[in-house]
């Protein structure tokens, strides 16, 4: 079934041997497998991204024009820039003043902040770092409600999100059904087939690519027509069942795509592939710096070599880092294309068995799942790094107030989607300079209505603690935290009686460390608890939602100002995030291989990394 047919040739070229699996022969048998697992020859996989996020967002909450040039800052930096405002020259690098003289009626929203006082996060005149805590709220929300649309539009579809702006969809299924919609023939074995279920399936019809989206060329010289179907006919190209599952996700995109655009009012790119990696890789089909956005492109597996050859690996996102630095030192190479002539063997040799998952990368392969993560975090955790540092304690309580704000809207959000979501312990953590943090804890009272004050007390009673006996501080961090949010599950129907009702005719189900009396004011509280994105960029660490470890800056450099310090931590995540990709990969590669998955506290828990996954972050 892997083996090249006959006709697999691109324009005429010969198909290397490195990509040997690009025209399976696809029978009657797997297109009527109801199991449409990672090796399904027929899988189609999108990468859906949003255009300018942040920018797009304060723009759609202003009710701008979309030819409106708006970005985004976060005090004096952008962190989103139109596309309008990128025809001016601008982009993230700059200043705001700077790109304020680039475009001189440029609509600059800053970033919604939290401030001492109020309840939800605002756009306020003067913000000032000193004083207020960056929101991403808005963004998260917009997110979900993408999301959303996703999953009314496709609800057959797998969605898993991949960032805040980022989704994989397993386009499989949906496609599979309308392909037996289309080609009923499909549907039964003929009678007459040599090799019953097991016989190939008979020639596809021709695809018309028109408005299907931007087919990435099957040879450089195809740029300019590909787009047209009649020139790959002429020039000996046979279209595949693969590609007719393509053009058929690609039409699924598109309505997924325009439902975002008209119900929302954003704008999107996705790329369509085989898998995950190719989606990803494709959606930003040359995307940066152009100004082509609101588009899909399409990447036929025979289009799979011509694509990746040339590209030179360290841009590929898990090959960059030290492992894309290991592996161009190694063999003295830059491109896709050179890397191809090292062996499954050698690579083995040189970086552990685990390299086969490069290998395969390499060609395209990828058997990575999409699924669905659970939308709900065990923690939430609000921080803020402080450009002066707290050294009377009484001045705590301004940042605990700002951080409970935000942890009562985050749990309120949460709570619109799982009412009986409740945080067992509350956490504050307290920094001077780089050293380790001190940190108290305590139950978090049970409280039907989880407002600011009954979040600032408990936050302000563990400041007492850690302020306890001690004479002079000189604190530069403070977060806090939930731990240990937990959603009441059958068997606790009392719990959603009480959150329900809203009386006080149920008492409070006892729990374990439950010492308040409840303030019942009105109000159910509720977001999605989402992982503590980027608004993390001011911290020096992380902790990941996956493993449960707290990821360090192992150097912070003492000049570093708050965006340096940001993008290295950025950097950090990204590459313990790629750390997991790699793990994971080389677990579906080699099942028998698994690591632990349980959860670790510290570094040194963790056994040493073996091979590949040395070259990514895990600290
Ligand atoms: N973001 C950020 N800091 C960064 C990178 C991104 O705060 N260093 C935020 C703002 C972006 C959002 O994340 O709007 C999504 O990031 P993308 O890299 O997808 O960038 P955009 O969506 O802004 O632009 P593009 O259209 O190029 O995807
Ligand atoms: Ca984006």
């Amino acid at each position: 079934m892997n083996s090249p047919s006959k006709s697999a040739k691109g324009k005429g070229k010969t198909m290397s041997q490195d990509y040997d699996d690009l025209r399976p022969i696809i029978t009657y048998r797997h297109i009527l497998s109801q199991n449409l697992g990672v090796r399904d020859p027929l899988r189609v996989i999108a990468l859906c991204d949003s255009d300018a996020f942040y920018a797009a967002c304060e723009r759609v909450r202003l009710a701008l024009d979309p030819t409106v040039p708006i970005v985004v800052q976060q005090w004096e930096s952008l962190i989103a820039v139109s596309y309008p405002a990128r025809k001016y020259g601008i982009s993230r690098m700059d200043k705001i003043k700077d790109a304020k003289k680039k475009c001189p009626n440029l609509v600059a929203v800053h970033v919604a902040t939290y401030k001492e006082g109020e309840k939800e996060p605002g756009y306020w005149d003067n913000v000032d770092t000193r004083t207020h805590k960056v929101s991403l709220d808005l963004y998260r929300r917009e997110s979900s409600k993408i999301i959303n649309v996703f999953k009314q539009t496709l609800p057959n579809g797998e969605i898993e999100k991949a960032s805040i702006d980022e989704a994989f969809i397993d386009l499989t299924r949906p496609v599979r059904e309308k392909l037996l919609e289309r080609y009923p023939h499909l549907a039964t074995v003929p009678e007459d087939a040599p090799d019953g279920a097991d016989s190939p399936l008979p020639p596809p019809p021709l695809i018309n690519w028109d408005q299907l989206g931007v087919l990435i060329p099957l040879t450089p010289q195809d740029e300019v027509s590909a787009q047209d179907e009649l020139s790959n006919v002429e020039s000996g190209y046979s279209t595949t069942w693969h590609d007719v599952a393509l053009s058929i996700g690609a039409e699924l995109m598109a309505q997924v795509r325009e439902e975002v655009s008209k119900q929302l009012g954003y704008t999107t790119s996705a790329g369509i592939a085989r898998n995950k990696f190719l989606a990803k890789l494709c959606a930003s089909y040359k995307k940066p710096n152009s100004q082509v956005i609101d588009r899909q492109s399409i990447l036929r597996n025979d289009a799979i070599p011509y694509y990746l050859r040339p590209m030179p690996f360290q841009k590929i996102r898990f090959l960059g880092g030290k492992l894309g630095d290991a592996l161009a030192k190694e063999y003295d190479v830059l491109i896709v294309g050179d890397l191809l002539t090292i062996s499954l063997d050698e690579m083995q040799h040189k970086f552990g068995e685990n390299a086969l998952w490069v290998y395969e990368l390499l060609r395209g392969i990828d058997r990575n799942e999409v699924k669905e993560k659970s939308t709900l975090f065990k923690s939430m955790l609000a921080s803020k790094n402080l450009p002066k540092p707290i050294t009377d304690p009484a001045d705590g309580q301004h940042w605990i107030r700002v951080l409970a704000a935000e942890l009562a809207l985050r749990l309120k959000d949460a709570r619109e989607e799982v009412p009986t979501l409740w945080p067992k312990t509350i956490v504050l953590h307290a920094r001077k300079g780089y050293e380790t943090s001190r940190s108290k804890q305590a139950a978090f009272p049970f409280t039907k209505n989880v407002t600011v004050d009954v979040i600032a007390l408990a936050g302000n009673k563990l400041w007492k603690e850690l302020m306890k006996d001690v004479t002079s501080i000189n604190i530069t961090s403070v977060q806090l935290a939930f731990t240990g949010i937990e959603a009441a599950e059958t068997g606790q129907q009392m719990i959603h009686g009480f959150f329900k009702t809203r009386d006080a005719q149920h008492p409070p189900l006892k729990r374990p460390r439950s010492n308040s009396d409840d303030p019942l004011d009105k109000g159910v509280e509720s977001e999605t608890p989402n992982p503590p994105e980027r608004q993390e960029l001011s911290l020096t660490s992380f902790v990941c939602e996956r493993c449960h470890s707290r990821i360090a800056l192992g150097d912070v450099r003492a000049e570093w100002n708050e965006e340096q310090r940001a993008s290295a931590l950025a950097m950090l995540r990204q590459e313990h995030e790629d750390f997991h990709f790699a793990q994971d990969l080389a677990g579906a590669s080699h099942p028998i291989k698994p690591r632990s998955s349980k959860p670790v506290s510290t570094r040194s828990r963790e056994p040493e990394p073996k091979g590949i996954t040395k070259f990514f972050s895990k600290k």
